[in-house]
């Protein structure tokens, strides 16, 4: 099995300039080494390639999805290289870029693997659609297209089927929902665990559920890491920060029990903005979550042979 970085240099669906220069950074703060030194082989699959545009044509194709053809057309590119990565046996690393690159790496992901959980660790709900949202962000909506709900241009990513089923999905660190995604989660039968549950259970519990949960229902698991779950104090360097949230360490729990578990196929770590960044906080917590992720995931395939 090797690791396969793909890069998505993608902003546009944050409509906010910056994380689309995050892959370049990941790679010069040596990321590729890192991951080598774990004792993995890594082939870097570069970066997705964004169509360029400008800021004239962010309405051009729908009155409140930013950006839809370029987004869309990131994702399917993005999509067939998770595809291709996973069905060859290899991980694939997902540098995003914007949280709007969830709809490729899982439609490319439930292409290799029928019955595909998703954990989505995020600060927002990211289960708008082009009618709830307040921003037209598509950022703001890959989740919930990715269940069946939302604009068709979104729901059809890279093939016209709906990507994984609603019970399937599994989100942590929920802390700052909008009006429709609150009355979406209501009514789901998906598994919110917002930040005040997670505080309420504690993160062993909360862990312990997911697993619980998972076993015996899913083929594999997707996870899709949103820095912005992580505290605003510890990781300032991420387009719309939320206070309050997970600290580095709880993150670390959720995702090394996740390679553990040996569920894991594939890895999204999402909205990294180097431009807001302070000091490298949030590079340095987004590698060394990498890092101590990754060096588990041997240990996880180990447990999955054997159990
Ligand atoms: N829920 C808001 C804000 C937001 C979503 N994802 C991020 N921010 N990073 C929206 O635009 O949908
Ligand atoms: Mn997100
Ligand atoms: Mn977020």
């Amino acid at each position: 099995m090797k690791i396969n970085l793909i890069g998505v240099p993608l902003h546009l669906g944050a409509d906010k300039f910056g994380c689309n220069l995050a892959p370049k950074t990941y790679r010069e703060a040596n990321i590729v080494n890192l991951i080598e030194s774990l004792g993995f082989e890594v082939f870097d699959c570069g970066d997705v390639n964004v169509l360029e545009t400008d800021e004239k044509r962010k309405y051009e194709h729908h009155p409140n999805l930013k950006y839809l053809h370029e987004v869309v057309d990131a994702n399917n590119k993005l999509a067939q290289k998770v595809y291709e990565s996973i069905s060859n046996g290899n991980f694939p690393l997902i540098l995003g870029g914007d949280h709007s690159l969830g709809l490729g790496s899982i439609a490319g992901a439930s292409k290799s693997i029928k019955n595909l959980g998703v954990v989505w660790i995020d600060a927002h709900g990211d289960i708008n659609t082009d009618i709830t949202s307040p921003t037209g962000n598509i950022h703001g909506m890959p989740l919930a297209a990715s269940f069946g709900i939302g604009h068709e241009a979104l729901v059809n990513v890279y093939e016209n089927r709906v990507k994984i089923k609603e019970e399937n999905v599994f989100h942590i660190a929920g802390r700052d929902l909008d009006e429709g995604e609150v009355e979406l989660i209501k009514g789901s039968k998906g598994q919110f665990y917002t930040m005040d549950k997670v505080k309420k259970l504690g993160i062993k519990n909360v862990v312990k559920d997911m697993l619980n949960y998972f076993k015996n229902k899913v083929d594999a698991i997707h996870v899709s890491f949103d820095l912005d779950s992580i505290d605003s104090l510890f990781a300032p360097g991420t387009g719309t920060p939320v206070k309050d949230g997970l600290s580095v360490e709880d993150a670390k729990y959720i995702l090394e029990s996740l390679a553990l578990s040996g569920m894991m196929c594939s890895l999204d770590i999402v909205e990294l903005n180097p431009v807001l960044d302070k000091d490298n906080k949030t590079l340095d917590i987004a590698m060394y979550l990498i890092k101590n992720t990754l060096s588990k995931l041997k240990y996880g395939l180990e447990n999955r042979l054997t159990a």
